[in-house]
């Protein structure tokens, strides 16, 4: 990581992509402009199911490689062999759609105090598309790969470094062959260049660091991958073993060929030390109303709060509201499409009164866990989640905490409606 290009090809990389997605995006704050960001522009973006590609986020690190479908390949290595191109990627194997939300495992690191470094993001980089593409299980099983156990699939991805990293992380092969697929079509359109173009790895509810965007190699392995354990110059581990753990202040976490549990929260319970951010942590929006302009209720008095929750390999089990600033909670009800990887929509209707009021949501997974309050300060690391906080980790990765996401609302006077 030690050499950098100038920053120009970053703005205008972020430039064009503001361009192209109209007003559904918007910038977000990299002080040392390492990263090509931009966010959902609002709200609404977390009040549908499904997210337009003009409102869906962008995050990467590297300069967008110039793809060419014709010549792009995919190399299969280490137990498997074998170069795919795009036109066998797309017709020599079945063709599948699968919802993923998608969430970086920095959204929630601008809620971190003090800051921590990188992208400040709000609640603005997740989404939910459809990607299409082949499954990552029929294009290994033609290559005798059908069993998983202890492998690794690494997915390294073809965009020029800025220093001397490969853009590579690795996966168990019991996820990738479970539900991953390589996409090339994102919502019914063809992939767009910022989302991966000509193909990227999906790898349903698991946080976007995971779904290497241009792939150009997938090598199945016996161990995650760690320094030279791939064919090719350069850094091989930055991104799985040293990016993206989660840990304390000035902590260099260890290196592992494998682990445990692939769970996050599991992980951060205990289960390994500094954890990987794999499946996403449980977390909720609300999306309506957005707090942007006053509210008048229905005839009946009330307002329909409606957002949406995901809970990465796990379901959501239920989502709380509350209007009053966390002082008492309801029962939102789940409704909406229910895909395995993907967020759900809940709605509650408020019965408001007019004011102004401070709306917060918090879900639970069927694993019992719920969302904590805040995010804790730099020394709690090991009793936060005993009081209801996340951990205020280094990196900034993985916080779902429901306090720094609500929305404060008023409510037009019943006398007195608004009208716009
Ligand atoms: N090759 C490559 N893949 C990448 C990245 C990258 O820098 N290079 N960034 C990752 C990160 S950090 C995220 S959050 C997701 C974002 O995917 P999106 O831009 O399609 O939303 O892409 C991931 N895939
Ligand atoms: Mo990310």
């Amino acid at each position: 990581m030690a050499t950098e290009k100038p920053r120009k090809s970053r703005h205008e990389e972020i430039a064009a992509i503001l361009e192209a997605k109209g007003d559904g995006v918007r910038e977000t704050r990299d002080d040392a402009d390492k990263y090509t960001v931009v966010g959902a522009a609002g709200r609404e973006t977390f009040a549908n199911w499904l997210t337009p590609i003009e409102e869906h986020f962008v995050c990467h690190r590297n300069d967008i490689p110039n793809a060419d479908e014709d010549t792009w390949t995919v190399s299969l290595t280490g137990d498997a062999e074998g170069t795919l191109s795009m036109e066998a990627i797309r017709d020599e194997f079945p063709t599948v759609a699968v919802a993923h939300t998608m969430e970086c495992a920095g959204n929630g690191r601008g809620q971190h105090r003090p800051q921590t470094g990188s992208v400040q993001w709000g609640f603005e980089a997740a989404a939910t598309a459809f990607w299409t593409g082949t499954p990552v299980s029929s294009v290994l099983r033609e290559r005798g790969i059908t069993s998983a156990d202890g492998e690794w699939l690494t997915a390294i991805g073809g965009d020029p470094s800025d220093g001397e990293d490969v853009f590579a992380r690795s996966i168990p092969l019991s996820k990738a062959l479970d539900d991953c697929i390589l996409a090339y079509g994102m919502n019914g359109r063809p992939l767009p260049r910022e989302h991966g173009f000509p193909v990227r790895l999906i790898v349903p509810g698991w946080y976007g660091v995971n779904n290497v965007k241009w792939v150009e190699e997938l090598r199945v392995m016996d161990s995650m991958v760690t320094e030279g354990t791939l064919d090719r110059p350069g850094e091989h581990s930055f991104w799985q073993q040293e990016a993206y753990r989660i840990h304390p202040r000035g902590v260099e976490p260890e290196v592992h060929e494998t682990v445990e549990t692939v769970d996050t929260w599991a992980q951060l319970e205990g289960g390994v030390e500094s954890p990987y951010t794999f499946d996403t942590t449980v977390m909720s929006v609300i999306g309506s109303p957005d707090g942007e302009s006053t509210v008048t209720p229905r005839s009946d008095g009330t307002v329909e709060v409606r957002g949406v929750a995901w809970a990465g390999d796990d379901s959501v089990a239920g989502v709380e509201v509350s209007t009053d600033g966390g002082e008492s909670w309801r029962d939102a009800e789940l409704f909406g499409p229910d895909y395995a990887g993907a967020w759900r929509l809940f709605r509650y209707e408020w019965a408001a009164e007019s004011g102004t009021h401070e709306l917060l949501s918090r879900a639970s997974d069927d694993r019992g866990r719920r969302q904590p309050a805040t995010i804790s300060g730099p020394e709690s690391w090991h009793d936060a989640l005993e009081h209801d906080e996340f951990p205020w980790n280094e990196g900034g990765y993985a916080a779902n905490a429901y306090r720094p996401n609500g929305v404060d609302v008023t409510v037009a006077d019943a006398e007195d409606p608004v009208v716009e």
